[in-house]
Formats: structure tokens, sequence, C-alpha cells
């Protein structure tokens, strides 16, 4: 039995885990970070693509600016489509704020390279991971990694262990309501090797549903289609795929140019929400307390938000000051309540609904209706592009 002691045990190596247990570093705060995966395997995950202002000034802040710099696309507005037209939401000149395309696999690479230069402890492939005791002042995480069991004391456990995690389980049912809701629909996902056919992003709502033009990188295209809730990626083939995009997207003098996919995957449209982030010396971060369907770009942004509240209620604890900390999960579920009616309004001003025949056409038409309104109002602009870009209040 291999018997360690840090002040914050966390458990999921993904951007939440890793980027708390550096800005806890940053400020001379020890912590041990158990994943149960692979390096290669968190490494290669394709997840989010869009950073938040306020997102990119929190990793720069912390060190980690400079590949985003030089990397990371700045875009200063999107577009929205709708019958056959293309409409721009100019964020800079509405509010002057932008965000930043960088993928969330170069945000991990990053933090990972990063981490390896000081030594930081991190543990992947861990098995039978298991957090025990958070309710008393002193718990403990257990695993198994290399063959040997671990055991780590801390102050604190963070479950930065994603919506599949173990954390969020271990705050007893009679504790937590989870407030929940599934959409009648998926977002297929892919990533071309073929140069954007697009400066800005499209989110595009088409009589055959939703369908979205992003990018990676000057070279890769990223793009996304809304499917069925049942259907299996191997249903679709390239050539589907494709046809199906050029029809959502196509609009007269544009034509979407395309490549070899590379990565192709379906997730599931859900907005979840734990009602605490935090019980005893156990707390939440990111996709373990909530979860934004894709729409809105706003789970990794608002995991991120997380990570700063409660790094910033742990610094303070070891002063002396426990106010930020006690008040980490409800000034963290205030902001992911703000993303929720976001994400949600994005996507279902966007994708089609054809479950109850009786009222499709109708919400068909008020979908379209709204986009009208958002494309002639300046002042349903500034909200777009005020929430797109990140409320921080
Ligand atoms: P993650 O990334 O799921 O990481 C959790 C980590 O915990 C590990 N783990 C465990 N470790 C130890 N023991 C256990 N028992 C464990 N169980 C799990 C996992 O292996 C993993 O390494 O959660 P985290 O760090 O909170 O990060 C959240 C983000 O990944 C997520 O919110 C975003 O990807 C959501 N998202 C987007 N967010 C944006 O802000 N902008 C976007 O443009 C955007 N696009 C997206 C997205 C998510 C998508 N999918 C696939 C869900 C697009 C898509 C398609
Ligand atoms: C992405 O590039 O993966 C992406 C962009 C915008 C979204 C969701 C995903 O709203």
């Amino acid at each position: 039995m291999f018997h360690e002691r840090t002040r914050v045990a966390i458990i999921g190596a993904g951007p939440s885990g890793l980027l708390l247990a550096w800005a806890l570093r940053e400020s001379g705060i020890d912590a041990i970070v158990v994943e149960n995966r692979s390096l290669e395997y968190v490494l290669a995950r394709i997840r989010a693509g869009v950073l938040e202002q306020g997102s990119v000034e929190t990793l720069t802040r912390l060190g980690l600016g400079a590949r985003l710099a030089t990397e990371g696309l700045r875009h200063d507005g999107i577009y929205l489509q709708w019958g056959g037209e293309r409409h721009r939401i100019d964020f800079a000149g509405l509010i002057d704020r932008t965000v930043t395309i960088y993928g969330q696999q170069e945000i991990v690479k990053d933090l990972v390279t990063a981490h390896s230069s000081v030594g930081s402890t991190i543990y992947y492939a861990a098995q039978n991971v298991a957090v025990h005791d958070v309710d008393s002042r002193a718990p403990l995480v257990t695993f198994e990694h290399e063959g040997e069991s671990h055991r780590v004391s801390a102050d604190f456990v963070v479950g930065a262990d994603g919506f599949h995690g173990i954390c969020r389980p271990a705050i007893p049912a009679d504790e937590l309501v989870v407030h929940e809701r599934t959409y009648p629909y998926s977002w297929l996902g892919i990533l071309a090797d073929v140069a954007p056919s697009t400066d800005e992003l499209i989110y595009a709502l088409h009589e055959d549903g939703f369908a979205m033009h992003s990018m990676r990188s000057a070279r890769v295209s990223r793009l996304y289609l809304q499917v069925g809730p049942t259907e299996k990626i191997e249903d679709w083939s390239d050539e589907n795929i494709w046809q199906a995009l050029q029809e959502r997207l196509g609009v007269p003098g544009w034509s979407l140019a395309e490549g070899p996919i590379t990565e192709k995957s379906i997730t599931p449209m859900r907005s979840f929400v734990a009602s605490r982030l935090d019980y005893g010396n156990l707390f939440l971060v990111g996709d373990a307390g909530h979860i934004v369907p894709p729409t809105g770009a706003k789970g990794l942004n608002s995991a991120i938000t997380d990570v700063t509240l409660l790094a910033a209620g742990i610094i303070d604890h070891y002063s002396g000051d426990d106010t930020k900390l006690a008040g980490y999960g409800a000034a963290a579920l205030a902001n992911q309540w703000r993303v929720q009616q976001f994400s949600m309004w994005m996507t279902e001003l966007l994708h089609r609904d054809r479950t109850d025949p009786r009222t499709a056409d109708f919400d068909y038409r008020s979908q379209v209706g709204r986009l009208d309104y958002v494309s002639h109002s300046v002042h349903a602009q500034r909200s777009l592009a005020e929430q797109y870009t990140g409320t921080r209040f």
C-alpha cells in the first residue's frame, strides 16, 4: 500500500482537473490528480472548440496562453443561417468582445506539457478509483496504479471526473436533486482534412435539421449535423454526411469544400444540473456537476468558470478566509443557470423538433420568426453577443 498526503485530491485529468491543479500549483498549493484513462486517450479526445474571451484571459493569466495566442483563431462574430440566407452577428462591432477557436485537446496538451515541466503528480490509467469520507475532515481517495494500491489523504477532494464519474454519486441521493432535460435529437460531428469554407462559424436552421460549420485550424474543418436520437454512426457513410451538410449549409453563391473525414461520432443532447456542487469536503467542477447541449459552446467555458471560482476559494482557505469556498456552490450554480438558459435557447432556436406532428410546423415557423427578429434587432444581437462571448457577472 502506497500512502500519500496532499492538500487537494482531484479526480479526473480532463480540462477541469488539469486546470484546477495548475491554478492551485501557481499559488503554492499541492494537488494530486487521479485519472482512470491513459494519457494517450485523454490527449486524443476531440471535443469543444470555442473559447469565450474570459476563458482566454484566464488561461493567459495562468501562463497557459503562448500557443493559444499564436494558434488560436480569433473570431469577431458568427453567422446565423436559415431560409437559404446567411446573416452575420458582429460581436466585436456590437459589444467589443470576441471568441477564440482553439480545440479542447490543444488546451489539454498545453496543460499536460505545463504539468510535466514542473513534475506534478498525475496518475493516469488508475483503476478502481474510489472516494471515501468526503463529509469528514479527512477525506480519502483510493485506487490501483501499475499493480500497486494507493491511498491519498487530502483536505479536499474535487470531482473533475465528467458526467459519468464517481464523485457526484458520492453525494447521498437524498442530499442531491438532479435537474435535467433531454432533447429529441443528437449531434453527428466530423473532423475533416480540408480548409474551412468559412471565416467564422455558421449555425444553420434547415427544414431537414440543424447543421454547423466550425473549424480547428486553417487546414482542418469541424462540422456537425442534427441526427435522430437513436441513430448510429455506422448508418452514416461519409458520402451521406457530406450530402446532408451540403444541403443544410448551402446558400446561393457559396460552396462547401469536402475532404477526408478523420473522425466521426454522435453525441446526445442533454441539459443537466446537480442541485449542489459541494458536499462536506467534496467539490464538483465542470461536467461532473452539469452538462449543456453544445449549441451555445458553453460546456468547457463554464468548467473554466467553476475552476476559477473554486481555485480562488481554496487559495483563500489556506490564507484563513473561507468566505469564497463557502460560496462556491452558489456562485458556480448561478453562473450555470445563466449558461443553461442560453444553451437551451440556442438549441431550441436552431434544431428541428418533429416529435409532435401537430406542433412541428408551428414551431419551425416561429423559430424562423425568432431568427428574423434577431437579424433585425440590435438589442437581440447584443444579448446574443454578450452571452455567446461570455458574461462575467
Ligand atoms: P471531461 O472532459 O469529461 O473530463 C473528465 C475526466 O475524468 C475522467 N474520469 C475519471 N477519472 C478517474 N476516475 C474515474 N472514475 C473517472 N471517471 C471519469 C475522464 O476520463 C476524463 O478524463 O470533463 P471536464 O474536465 O469537466 O471538461 C468538460 C468539457 O469536456 C465539456 O464541457 C466540453 O467538451 C463540452 N463541449 C463544448 N464546450 C465548450 O465550452 N465549447 C464548445 O465548443 C463545446 N463543444 C462540447 C462540444 C462537448 C461535445 N461532446 C462530445 C460532449 C462539442 C461536443 C461534440
Ligand atoms: C466546435 O468547434 O466543436 C464547436 C463550436 C461551436 C459549438 C459547439 C462546438 O457551439
